[in-house]
């Protein structure tokens, strides 16, 4: 069911080579811009027209507005569950705490008397949340999403999720629900790359953001890929990843449990446990079976998740090791279930989240941990983070300097700037002072 790769016994490559031995689900963005870039097309040029030919081609619904109505965000909220109600309520109120304590406060720095540099963080102004349908409707990930925003002080959150044939071209009520929760009042009926091009051209129903964030299938990270640098974009969310580093101590049946808990989002989900451990790989080989067998969603997504090329049974010669493995590989999310877990733990370099112990599964991060479970994939996390308050910040700088302040370094300006063949950026200072360099003290 799931592989086993061996390192024991060699010393471990480096770097790269060490990255090329472990295994990663291949998710090719690149092959996917081609089919998007029409799409965004036709949504610059004919706008809602285009929204709502999609809705009808892609989802099967025929819209008259894309814009959902106030009155089906409350029905969905009285609709919903009460306790799927206090569940979600529970998730914002932990994410709220620890994304509130991110927020960043101004900083003055006085670089000399007289000069000061104050860091500033302004919010983007508008924000662009999307949340698949389909096999993915996940209300959590919404929460995921508008929290760090409206942490941030954003002043405008809107969001897009697919309209579904079986809601009567609605978004899917639960969606809609954590929408009217979080005091996301603007709502699209609207999915994939469309969804991305409406926030970033604007249409007629729906104004243009700044940036867009929010999970989705391979479509919209393309779209998400074709806008980058004209807004702003979360990580690309590849399938999801769960890494377990664990040593014989860890019960098998909870890391069985949980690799399986992210095998069971996507065929491409990846699961891989580093061990030094080889009866521990063997109890968790046995469980994974045992519990496979017991699971919902098995053919279509768990069983291929476990044995695709990306994810094994990664064996080693000891944590040390295992730390050099999980740091190449920088998992989604990375638990750690070794002796002194939160020592092993601090160790970490690489890793979207890190899961300490036994007590703090995944899934407890997905839903209730209070931190965020928009994550880097596929490597990313060597070089970026997950969502937080800081993603929809800007900070900016701002310099003030008196005429005094300005002299004193004048020359070391002008020098530098003569020194790389820019006479005018010298002459800018020079103006200042009757075209002289003020004399240095
Ligand atoms: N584990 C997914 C997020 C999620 N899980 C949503 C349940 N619902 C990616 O971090
Ligand atoms: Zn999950």
């Amino acid at each position: 069911m799931i592989s086993r790769i061996d390192l024991r016994g060699e010393a471990l490559p480096e770097g790269s080579a060490l990255r090329d031995l472990l295994p990663r689900a291949e998710f090719d963005v690149e092959a996917a811009l081609e089919k998007v870039r029409p799409i965004c097309e036709a949504v610059h040029h004919r706008g809602d027209a285009a929204l709502i030919e999609y809705a009808e081609k892609f989802d099967g619904v025929r819209l008259d507005q894309v814009r959902v109505p106030a009155a089906a965000l409350r029905r969905a909220l009285d609709e919903l569950d009460p306790a799927v109600r206090a569940g979600l309520e529970e998730s914002i109120r932990r994410a709220r705490l620890v994304h509130a304590a991110q927020r960043r406060t101004t900083h003055t720095t006085q670089v000399v008397p007289g000069g000061t540099v104050t860091e500033k963080w302004i919010p983007v102004e508008r924000v662009g949340l999307y949340a698949p349908g389909g096999r993915s409707v996940y209300p959590s990930s919404v929460i995921m999403n508008a929290v760090p925003a409206q942490e941030a002080g954003v002043a405008s959150v809107a969001l897009a999720s697919p309209p579904q044939k079986e809601f009567g071209g609605l978004p899917h009520p639960t969606i809609l629900a954590a929408c009217a929760l979080l005091g996301v009042d603007e709502v699209y009926a609207v999915g994939g790359a469309q969804a991305v091009a409406m926030f970033a051209y604007g249409t007629e129903s729906c104004a243009p953001a700044n940036m867009v964030t929010g999970p989705g299938n391979i479509w919209v990270a393309a779209a998400k890929r074709y806008f980058t640098g004209r807004i702003g974009i979360d990580t690309e969310a590849g399938p999801t990843e769960i890494a377990v580093l664990a040593d014989s101590t860890a019960d098998p049946v909870h890391v069985a449990s949980d690799l399986i808990s992210q095998a069971e989002h996507d065929p491409l989900a990846a699961a891989v446990l580093v061990t030094d451990s080889p009866e521990l790989a063997e109890a968790v080989e046995k469980e994974l079976r045992t519990q496979v067998a017991a699971a919902k969603h098995v053919d279509d997504r768990i069983a291929p998740a476990l044995s695709g090329k990306q994810s094994a049974i990664v064996l080693v010669d000891g944590v040390e090791e295992g730390l050099r493995v999980v740091d190449a590989y920088g998992a989604e999310h990375l638990e750690i279930q070794t002796r002194d877990a939160a020592a092993v733990a601090d160790r970490v370099r690489n890793a979207g989240a890190i899961f300490v112990g036994p007590w703090a599964p995944v899934s407890l991060g997905d839903y209730c941990a209070g931190s965020n479970h928009v994550l880097p994939t596929g490597g990313c996390a060597c070089h970026s983070s997950g969502l937080s308050v800081q993603s929809f910040l800007r900070g900016v700088h701002i310099v003030d300097y008196t005429r005094d302040a300005l002299a004193e370094v004048a020359h070391h300006v002008v020098t530098l700037a003569e020194a790389e063949d820019l006479p005018a950026h010298g002459a800018a200072i020079k103006a200042r002072f009757g075209w002289k360099v003020p004399e240095s003290k």
